[in-house]
C-alpha cells in the first residue's frame, strides 16, 4: 500500500491523489514497488485509512452499496477507509442470477464509488457453497464445473484491473477437527475446483492478487488452520497461482482472538503468500474489545506481508452481528474506545512491508482489454454429426487473449477428447485450464482432464487459455479419444 493512500485532509489536492493510486495499481508490481518506498513518514495518522498508508498497509470496511445513499454512513466511509469490499453485491447470487446472465450494477456502483474516493477494492467472493442463485442447484459434475469457471472467468475480466485482490474461493473447508475440505456441490465436482478457479481468475485477471478467505482459521492449533495451511503449502509447490489468503477473524466468546494469532499470520507468510485480515469484527464493548481490536492491528503491523486490515461493517447496527456490537463506531457513528485501541495501535507503527513486490503474480504483459468482455455464451451449435464440434469465444486486447473454447459431444457422447487450433507465429499460450496443452505456440492441441473427459450425448464442456499476441482464429478441429 502506498502512501499516497493516506487520505483526510478532504483538500482538493488530497482527493486528487488517490487517482494517481489507481493509476499505479494497475500499472504492475514494479510500480507498486516504487510507491511503497516512499511510505517511511513517521507522522501518526488521524484516520484508518492514513495511519495505515503510513505503515504501508491499508485500512478497509465491507460496505452494502444501498448504503451509500446514508449521509453519516458516506461520511464514516470516505474519512477513514481507503480500501472496500462488496459486502454481498459480487456474490455468485448477485453477479449471476440467472445462468451466464450477469448483472454487475451494483458491484459496480461500488467500484465507482471507490475510485472516485480513493479506496481500493477488494473483490468478494467468486466461489462459495453459500449465496448461490437458484439455478446452481440443478447442476452437478462437470455441468457445475463449467458453470463455475465461467462464472470465475466473466466475473474476473469484468472486473480485470480495479480490484487490489479476489476472495477467489471462500470458506472451502470444514469446521470441526478433520481439518478435511467441506463437503459442498463444488467439492463434489472434483477436488481440484480450487486449484480450478484459481487458474482461472489468474487467466481473467492477471493483475489481482487470488486469495483463499475462511473463518476460523485464526487460531494456529486449529485443524482448519492446518487444513488451509497444508492447501496452501501444496498450491505454493506445484505453482497453483494463489498470492494470499484471508482470515475472515469473525470474533466472539465461541471464537475469541487467539494468542497465537500473530504466529498463525506469520507461519502462512512464510509459506510465500500475503496474509490479509478480511472480515473482522470483534464482539464485546469497552476496554476488553479494545485490547483485542488493539491485539489484531499490532499483529498484522507485525508481519511485513500482512497487507491490512478489513472490517465487516463500519457501525455496530450496520453489522451482520449487530447484537454483538463488534465493530469500531456505534449505532450513531460515534468512535468507540476500540476505534482508539485501532488508531493508536496502526499510529505505533510495525514492521514494513516487503520493498520489493512480492513473487505474488506474473504482471500483465500488455494493457487490459477496454472492451466490454463477452457476457454471452457461444453461440449454441446443432448437434454434431460426429464425434464433437468446438467453438471459441475470444476477449483480444492489444498483446493478449484469453480465449474459451466450447466443445459440443456428438451422438455417441464422448469419453475423451482433443481439440487442435493454431496459435499464430509470434503469438503464445501463458496458461490454460481445464485441459492440458501440448504446447505453446503454432499447432497446439489440448487434452481433456480427468473431470471433464466423459461428456453425454449432445453435452458440452469448456476449457480455456490466456495468452500473449494474437488469438487463435478459424474453427477448431475436435476429435474424441
Ligand atoms: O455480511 C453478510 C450478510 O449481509 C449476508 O446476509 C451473509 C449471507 O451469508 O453474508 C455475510 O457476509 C459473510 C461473508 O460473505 C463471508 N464470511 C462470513 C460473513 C458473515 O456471515
Amino acid at each position: 500500500m502506498d502512501k499516497v493512500l493516506a487520505r483526510g485532509s478532504g483538500s482538493a489536492a488530497a482527493r486528487s491523489r488517490p487517482r494517481t493510486a489507481v493509476v499505479a495499481m494497475v500499472a504492475g508490481a514494479a510500480m507498486v514497488a516504487a510507491t511503497i518506498a516512499v511510505a517511511t513518514s513517521a507522522s501518526a495518522g488521524t484516520t484508518l485509512g492514513a495511519s495505515a498508508a503510513e505503515q504501508g498497509r491499508y485500512f478497509g470496511t465491507a460496505v452494502a452499496v444501498n448504503k451509500l445513499s446514508d449521509s453519516t454512513y458516506v461520511g464514516i466511509l470516505n474519512r477513514e477507509f481507503n480500501m472496500v469490499t462488496a459486502e454481498n453485491e459480487m456474490k455468485w447470487d448477485a453477479t449471476e442470477p440467472s445462468r451466464n446472465q450477469f448483472n454487475f450494477s451494483a458491484g459496480d456502483r461500488l467500484v465507482a464509488h471507490a475510485q472516485a474516493n480513493g479506496m481500493r477494492v477488494r473483490g468478494h467472493a467468486l466461489l462459495w457453497h453459500q449465496q448461490q442463485p437458484g439455478w446452481t442447484g440443478s447442476l452437478s459434475g462437470s455441468a457445475l464445473r463449467e458453470a463455475m469457471i465461467n462464472h470465475v472467468t466473466q466475473v474476473a475480466t469484468h472486473y480485470r484491473g480495479k480490484i487490489h485482490s479476489w476472495d477467489v474461493v471462500n470458506e472451502a473447508f470444514d469446521d470441526g477437527n478433520s481439518g478435511a475440505r467441506r463437503n459442498s456441490n463444488l467439492q463434489q465436482t472434483g477436488n481440484d475446483w480450487i486449484e480450478a478457479a484459481f487458474r482461472a481468475a489468474r487467466a481473467a485477471d492477471p493483475g489481482a492478487k487470488l486469495c483463499y478467505n475462511d473463518y476460523n482459521t485464526d487460531n494456529w492449533s486449529w485443524a482448519k488452520t492446518q487444513g488451509v495451511y497444508n492447501m496452501v503449502r501444496d498450491f505454493k509447490a506445484r505453482g497453483v497461482p494463489i498470492d494470499c489468503v484471508g482470515f475472515q477473524s469473525h470474533f466472539n466468546s465461541g471464537s475469541p482472538y487467539p494468542s497465537n494469532y500473530r504466529t498463525t499470520l506469520q507461519n502462512f507468510a512464510a509459506l510465500g503468500v500475503d496474509v490479509q485480515i478480511t472480515e473482522l469484527d470483534i464482539e464485546g464493548s469497552g476496554s476488553s474489545q479494545a485490547t483485542s481490536y488493539g491485539n489484531v492491528t499490532r499483529d498484522c503491523l507485525a508481519v511485513a506481508r500482512c497487507n491490512g486490515i478489513t472490517v465487516w461493517g463500519i457501525r455496530d447496527t450496520d453489522s451482520w452481528r449487530a447484537s454483538g456490537t463488534p465493530l469500531l463506531f456505534d449505532g450513531s457513528g460515534n468512535k468507540k474506545q476500540a476505534y482508539t485501541a485501532v488508531l493508536n495501535a496502526l499510529n505505533e507503527g510495525g514492521t514494513p512491508p516487503p520493498t520489493t513486490a512480492p513473487p505474488t503474480s506474473t504482471p500483465p504483459t500488455s494493457t487490459p482489454p477496454t472492451s466490454t468482455p463477452p457476457t454471452s455464451e457461444p453461440p449454441t451449435t446443432p448437434p454434431p454429426t460426429g464425434a464433437c464440434t468446438a467453438t471459441f469465444t475470444t476477449n483480444q486486447w492489444p498483446g493478449g487473449f484469453v480465449t474459451n473454447v466450447r466443445i459440443t459431444a456428438g451422438s455417441s457422447g464422448l469419453n475423451g477428447w482433443t481439440v487442435s487450433l493454431t496459435v499464430p507465429s509470434g503469438s503464445a499460450i501463458t496458461n490454460t485450464w481445464s485441459a492440458q496443452a501440448s504446447g505453446t505456440t503454432g499447432a497446439v492441441t489440448f487434452r481433456n482432464v480427468d473431470y471433464n473427459r466423459q461428456v453425454g450425448a449432445g453435452g458440452t464442456t469448456e476449457f480455456g487459455f490466456q495468452g500473449t499476441g494474437t488469438a487463435p482464429s478459424g474453427t477448431p478441429a475436435c476429435a474424441a479419444g
